[in-house]
Order: structure tokens, then sequence, then C-alpha cells
């Protein structure tokens, strides 16, 4: 058996996987906010950061990992799993001194990883994803290394506030003792998994590349980002590896404390985002995954690494080997709620029957969807921009937004270059089949829906089983599964319809 944690903004969950049945055998998660009310944390995160400041307690992390722990031995023999994988939220950073390392390696069964691990900590607080607080940062790293478009090209991404290297700067200008005094830095899930580990392991190319710091084409710190982020960074950082890499067995006080085997290996660790691809089976290039979430995102694997020559999506080391693409989009669930309760609508208006009072490309009304900021493409919207007047009747409206969402999708996801042959559809509102069908139609691919809720965390164990000499494509089969029933088929009269909508948004954008 393999098992894969993952450790996400508000839970760190555990999975069991038996390849041999092709099964989950074993799920539980521990809620940052219910399970550990004692870091006043009820999302995950410090509430109430100033300047856009987002943080989170490491020490909640390390106990996390304790509790999720005993959780999962409860009434089940950890003995049998062979090896481990983590994933965890991308981006977010933890600062240690030099006793991290001879604190990871003695470890002792009678006290608490938390009680041992928090005294190295150089910085209480951790930056995490939804920081925003780095702005000047990203200009002085952009600025000292030559512009937008040469840290895209050797990192795979402009500078970018939630970045791990934009954050590391603002530490060392904060406090430049406390960054002196740093000798080890992690990424969340590099962290975890050096905690099994009992030794500090290298960051993989699907996480590092989240940094602002890996360089692509060499698959190792790039010297001049590390320059123009901090002094003496790359002493400071682990290693860069392919995540496929096995870092040795798991650490001691796991053995004694929960029962797992002296021989299970621990696996690099990985990013949410790259453990996702893997966990819904979308590691080769042509089957790309769209996740409508409070936010929307696009991810696919892809052979080479194209960058966006606009700078707003990213490139991030695919776990499988190669590379992807990941496209954020702000204004997904949000815009499509703020439309539904601005009209005083429900869910059914964006479903089928609702949709089937308007035609495919509702006759040349369009809407630029965004009702807040929005990151692809970089804009301060604060209210969608239509082409028609916004006192049209709702079907019209909601077609409108809906189009827009998707079109606008297509259009900045066309420098990856790929035609998608297939789309696997996750998150909330892909239950509902109107918005499927409607991804389906733009993008003319088929799509299927998916009923796992934890990809990230399925994906981990996928990675541990196939780090230990599983077949990938033979693991994916049996466990990336769209749900019974979910397959919708493009409607291809509507191509041409679509192809024009495109040029039609494209201009009113531009506008
Ligand atoms: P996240 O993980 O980002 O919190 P989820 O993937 O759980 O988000 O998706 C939650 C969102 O799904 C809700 O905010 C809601 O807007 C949306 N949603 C749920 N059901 C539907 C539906 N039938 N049609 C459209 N959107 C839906
Ligand atoms: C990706 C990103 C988020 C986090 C969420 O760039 O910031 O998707 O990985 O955990």
């Amino acid at each position: 058996m393999f098992l894969g944690l993952d450790s996400s903004t508000q839970s760190l969950s555990a999975l069991v996987i038996d390849p041999a049945s092709g099964e989950i055998v074993r799920e539980v998660s521990v809620n940052f906010g219910a399970d550990l009310p004692a870091y006043k944390s009820p999302s995950g995160f410090i509430p109430g950061g100033k300047n856009g400041e987002v943080h989170a307690d490491p020490r909640m992390w390390m106990e996390a990992i304790d509790l999720v722990f005993e959780k999962l031995a409860d009434g089940f023999d950890l003995g049998s799993i062979e090896a481990v994988a983590c994933s965890g939220q991308q981006h977010g950073s933890l600062y240690f001194d030099d006793t991290l390392e001879a604190r990871l390696g003695s470890l002792k069964a009678a006290e608490s990883l938390e009680g041992q691990l928090s005294g190295a900590l150089t910085r209480a607080t951790a930056p995490i994803w939804m920081d925003t607080s780095t702005g000047e940062e990203c200009a002085e790293i952009t600025a000292a290394v030559g512009g937008n478009a040469e840290v895209c090209r050797r990192s795979g991404s402009i500078a970018i506030e939630r970045f791990t290297g934009p954050q590391i700067r603002r530490f060392f200008k904060l406090d430049p003792a406390a960054y002196e005094k740093t000798a080890v830095i992690h990424l969340v899930s590099s962290f975890v998994g050096s905690v099994l580990a009992g030794k500090s392991i290298a960051i993989d190319h699907g996480d590092g590349a989240g940094m602002n710091l890996l360089n692509l084409q060499s698959l190792d710190w790039d010297d001049a980002l590390l320059e123009a982020t901090a002094p003496g960074l790359r002493a400071k950082l682990p290693a860069a590896a392919p995540g496929t890499t096995i870092a040795g067995f798991v650490a001691e006080y796991f053995v004694e404390k929960y029962g797992l085997n002296r021989d299970c290996q621990v696996v690099l660790s990985t990013g949410d985002n790259p453990s996702s691809l893997v966990g819904m089976g979308a590691t080769t290039p042509g089957t790309i995954v769209i996740s409508l979430g409070t936010s929307d995102t696009f991810f696919a694997a892809m052979e080479k690494p194209v960058t966006d020559p606009q700078g707003f999506g990213h490139v991030f080391g695919n776990p499988a080997g190669g590379f992807m693409s990941l496209i954020c989009f702000r204004n997904g669930s949000l815009s499509r709620e703020a439309l539904r309760d601005e009209l005083g609508l429900d869910w059914s208006a964006f479903d089928r029957d609702g949709l089937a009072k308007t035609p495919a490309g509702n006759e040349g009304k369009l809407m630029l969807p965004f009702f807040g900021p929005e990151i692809t493409p970089r804009r301060d919207f604060d209210a969608p921009v239509r082409n028609f007047p916004a006192d049209a009747p709702a079907a019209e409206q909601v077609r409108a937004l809906l189009e827009g969402q998707f079109l606008n999708m297509r259009l900045h996801s066309q420098w990856i270059g790929e035609k998608a042959e297939l789309i696997r559809l996750t998150g909330g509102a892909s239950q509902n089949d109107g918005i499927a069908q409607l991804v389906a139609d733009i993008f003319q691919a088929p799509v299927e829906r998916f009923a796992i809720a934890n990809g990230a965390g399925l994906g981990a164990a996928l990675r541990a089983a196939h780090a230990c000499g599983h077949d990938l494509d033979t693991l994916q089969e049996a466990f990336c599964k769209p749900a019974a029933g979910s397959r919708l088929e493009p409607a291809e009269d509507t191509a041409d319809t679509y192809a024009s909508a495109l040029a039609g948004y494209q201009a009113l954008l531009s506008a």
C-alpha cells in the first residue's frame, strides 16, 4: 500500500491506496480550523493580515502531522505501507536555523513534532499563496534580472507576489538578522516530506518552479534570480531534484510512534497542482484539467517549457517528467455567484434548461465576466463589461457571463500551443451539466467529470507507488476514473460560432 499526504490551505489529509485492488482503502483528514482551534486560524491562516499579508502558523502544520498519523493509525496497520509522498499548497515557505537537521535526525517518539521542531524556526509565521504583500519586491527582482520577459524565460513565470522568491526577499528586507540566521528554507510540501524522512529533502521541479528561483532549462536554482532575491540564498535552499527521487527511509519516530515499517520509503514532495495533474490522470499532453472552484484554474502537461508571452500563466515541472502549464482565473465561482445573486437566480439558470433559452454565441452579446480584480488578464476590474444593455433579460446575462468566462480561458491558454483532446473537469461548478456542456462546446473537446474530491492527495499516493516501480499509466487507469455517465461530447455545430465569438471577445477586451 502507498500513502499520500496533502497539506492544503485548510486541512492536512491522508489517503492510502492499494494498487492490487485499485482502491482507496483509507482516508482521514485534520481540519486546521476545527481540529486545532488554539491557532485561531479558522480557514488555515492568521486572519487580519495587513497590506496583503497572509501568513500561517507553522507550529499548526507540525501539530497536524502528529494528529493525522494518530487518526491514520487508529485501528489501521500502517506497517504494510511501502512508500509515502506528500503534496502541499504551493509557494508557502518556512524558515529554520542550523539546528533543524539535528532536530529532524533525532526526533523522539515520546515527544511531539511541534515541541521538537518549532525551536528551529527563524520566522514565526509562514507566508502562504494568498499573500499579495510583495509588489515592491517583485518590481525589484524584475528590474535586477532585466524585465518581465527575462524573469519569465528563466523561471517560467514573471515575478508574482505569492511566489516564494519575492516572499524571501521581503523577509530579508524586513528582518535581515533573522534572514542571516536562517540556514534552511522549505516549501510547505518539502517541509512535510522532510519531517517524514527525518532529514531535509530536496525540492522537486513541480513545486520548485513556483518560487521564481528555478531555471527551467537547467532545472537548478538560477544564479541571477538568486542574486536578485537575497544574499547567500543558494546555501539556504535544499537542492532541486526530480519528483520521482526517493529521499530515503521514513524517520524512526514514525516507526515507533505510529507503526510504519522501517523499510517504508519517502518520495520527494510536490505542489498541490502538480500533484493533482497526477491524481486527475492528466500527466500526458492532450488532456487538460479545468477546476471550477472559488477561482477557476486550468492546467495541462506540456513537453517543452513554453512560457506565456503575456506573463499571466505559469510553467511548473510535471511530476511525471516534462512540464505543465497552470493558469489561475480569480473570478470563477466568485463571478458566477455575483451574477446569480444580482439577478436573484439559482443555479438552474446556469444549467441546461436555463441555457436552452438562448442560442450558442448569444447573438453576439458578450461580457468581460469580472466582478473584481482579475489576474488573467491582470487588470483591476470592478464590474463586468458588456457590449449590450445591462438590463437585458437574465438568460442573456447568464449566457454572456459563462461564455465570457470560457472564451477568456480559451484565449488565455492559446500560448500553450496544444489542442485540448479531452477535458477533465473538477470543482464545485463541474457538477452543473449546463456549464460542463458549454466548456465542451467552447473548447470543442469532450468533457469528463471526476468524482475524486482530493486529486492532490490521490496524486501523492500514486507518485509514491510510481517511484517504487508501479507503472503510472496502469495506476491512473485504475484510480483516475471519471464518474459513470459523466462524459459530454462537444456540439460540433457550435465550432464556427465560438471561433467568431473568440475573435469578438478578444476585440472587446482590447477595446
Ligand atoms: P473551493 O475548493 O475553491 O472552495 P469548490 O470546488 O468546492 O471550491 O467549489 C465550490 C463552488 O462551486 C461554490 O462556491 C459554488 O459557487 C459552486 N457551485 C456549486 N454547485 C454549483 C452548481 N450547480 N452550478 C454552478 N456552481 C456551483
Ligand atoms: C497556485 C496557487 C494555488 C495553491 C493552492 O499557483 O497559488 O493553487 O497551490 O493550494
